[in-house]
């Protein structure tokens, strides 16, 4: 594998409508991030990757773009970003965007120009169908819930595609004067200094054509959009071609969203010369998810949180760098959904982020993960923002379940776990705004915010200070980031441990992943303890003793 300038660095994922509000309008800014510039340089971060701030009506938080080529005034102005990109250049700091390419908005000059004309230039832009009869052209199921086909607006014959929301219309990638704006606009984004992106649902864009409907998975008789990806073949010529128009000249950092990658492609989508420089690995993202909706999800257990970890190390090996999270936008708090129930604390906290910081690739930290940050409880559906949990607890309710206990699934899995403001401080809003917040904030920012824990050395946030600094370290930079996966005790109970190997280095992290102290074998005596997330390390000889959730990062 041919060594990158990124492959040492650590990342951090802003979500900006929730990280910092500098105007009091309640809603996060970039304004905002500039002035949390030197708190990230601060924590040791490198990349940064903005969830989208472009132009949008916000029907899927910004996920829907309706003007590729401006900052949503909510978020600032593009005088705002060429601040943010200079700033951060000054700090040594790379900022990534995110691409959303498989659909715009349905308030897109594009979309407006298909309705007035769906058989013109633009129409081409879309999939839009003639359906006689009422009869769709397939029966995949939106990945927001219903059909996948809504009336084009104005025409009572025609239907158009949306596999995300209806406001989401997909972009006909087998149109090559839809992929020339696309790349138009990735080079305009690129040439104005962005260091990359981030790709959005990009395994989305080859549609297994022509429509045809796949068995039913559900009473509703329509079926997961995974069916036809799983038949969909060629995607790679659009990334390949993407990449060489556009990636590739600007030697552009780029870490794509792919679900649903076929194994024997990994060397094509994450090798030396790949459609992206990395991609995340969602192994224990997607364990246990189930296609009757969220009430039929099996809970993950920390044999299987291991087993998912180590499944991609194994896979992977020397082909390319995957990209390791606990959480992101889209997901729960992982130290909600990774460690038992009621045994999140401190301690454990810091566990999980040894036991997934140092496996090989590229770590990312997603906004308030560095503070152990939490789920927020529901009340009500009413309160609930994420278009993807309010269909999941129509599901849930359509299945039987009583409102608390759908509600209880979106406190599981929902993804405003992940959008609550960031937690500055135990200040009114935890700092994060003067004004009312677009999103109630965790009512446990009393406890758990950054002030509480920057200057105490046993805090979750010093953790991850200590951890990006010893994979920094020129000692140990080399094997933290370049030193072969191995998995050791693999199938010891609730037992976490592995190696990163050099030549001529051995380091050990291990975790005892219960409550219950566990007494362990090693290959041989510690040389130096270089981490742990508790003041004593019990070693003899060739053994070790954990207390409950204990974790060390040894050499040996
Ligand atoms: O998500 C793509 C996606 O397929 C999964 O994350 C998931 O199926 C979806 O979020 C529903 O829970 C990306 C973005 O990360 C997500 O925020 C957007 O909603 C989606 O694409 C559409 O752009
Ligand atoms: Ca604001």
């Amino acid at each position: 594998m041919k060594k990158q300038w990124w492959h040492n660095k650590v990342a951090y994922q802003i979500y900006p409508k929730s990280f910092c509000d500098s105007n009091g309008d309640g809603i996060g800014d970039l304004p905002g991030i500039i002035s949390r510039l030197d708190y990230l340089k601060e924590l040791g971060v490198d990349i940064l990757w903005l969830s989208p701030i472009y132009v949008s009506p916000l029907a899927d938080q910004g996920y829907d773009i309706a003007d590729y080529y401006n900052i949503d005034p909510r978020f600032g102005t593009m005088e705002d970003m060429d601040r943010l990109l200079a700033e951060a250049k000054k700090r040594g700091m790379y900022v990534l965007m995110d691409l959303v390419v498989n659909h715009c908005s349905d308030e897109h000059e594009w979309f407006k120009k298909a309705c007035e004309d769906p058989d013109g230039i633009y129409g081409r832009y879309f999939y839009i169908e003639t359906v006689k009869d009422g009869h769709l052209p397939c029966n995949w199921r939106s990945y927001f819930g219903g059909p996948v086909w809504d009336k084009l607006p104005g025409h009572d014959d025609k239907y158009y595609l949306h596999v995300f929301h209806k406001k989401q219309p997909d972009l006909n990638w087998e149109n090559p004067d839809l992929r020339e704006e696309v790349y138009k606009m990735i080079n305009w984004w690129l040439d104005r200094g962005l260091s990359g992106f981030r790709i959005d649902a990009i395994i989305n864009i080859k549609k297994a054509l022509p429509f045809r409907d796949y068995p039913a998975d559900r009473e509703d008789g329509l079926c997961s959009v995974h069916n036809m990806l799983h038949e969909a073949k060629g995607v790679g010529e659009f990334l390949g071609e993407m990449r060489d128009r556009t990636f590739a000249p600007h030697n552009a950092f780029t870490v794509g969203e792919v679900f649903n990658e076929k194994e024997e492609e990994l060397p094509d989508f994450i090798g030396d010369n790949g459609y992206f420089s990395s991609m995340f690995d969602f192994a224990e993202t997607v364990f246990g998810s189930s296609r009757q909706g969220w009430h039929h999800n099996i809970d993950i257990t920390p044999d299987d949180y291991r087993n998912c970890v180590f499944a991609p190390q194994k896979k992977i090996g020397e082909i390319g760098f995957i990209s390791n999270i606990i959480e992101n936008h889209d997901e729960p708090r992982g130290v909600c959904r990774y460690i038992p129930e009621g045994e999140a604390d401190n301690v454990s906290k810091k566990l999980l982020a040894m036991m997934y910081f140092f496996v090989k690739g590229l770590p990312w930290i997603y906004q308030g993960q560095e503070i152990g940050m939490e789920n927020i409880h529901v009340d009500s559906i009413e309160e609930v923002d994420d278009i993807s949990s309010i269909d999941e607890y129509r599901v849930a309710r359509e299945a039987g379940l009583s409102e608390k206990e759908a509600l209880h699934l979106i406190e599981k899995y929902g993804r405003d776990n992940a959008r609550t403001p960031f937690q500055w401080n135990s200040d009114r809003n935890a700092g994060f705004t003067e004004g009312e917040p677009w999103l109630r904030v965790n009512p446990n920012y009393t406890s758990i915010n950054l002030e509480a824990q920057r200057n105490d050395p046993d805090s979750v946030y010093s953790c991850y200070r200590k951890m990006i600094a010893l994979r920094k370290d020129p000692e140990y930079e080399d094997v933290l980031v370049y030193g072969d996966f191995v998995p050791y005790l693999e199938d010891r109970h609730n037992v976490m441990a592995y190696f990163r190997k050099t030549d001529d280095k051995t380091i050990l992290v291990m975790g005892n992943y219960q409550k219950e102290k566990a007494e362990l074998p090693l290959p041989s005596e510690c040389r130096r303890i270089l981490l742990s997330n508790l003041p004593d390390v019990k070693t003899e000889g060739n053994r070790i003793t954990l207390e409950g959730y204990q974790a060390v990062v040894a050499e040996l």
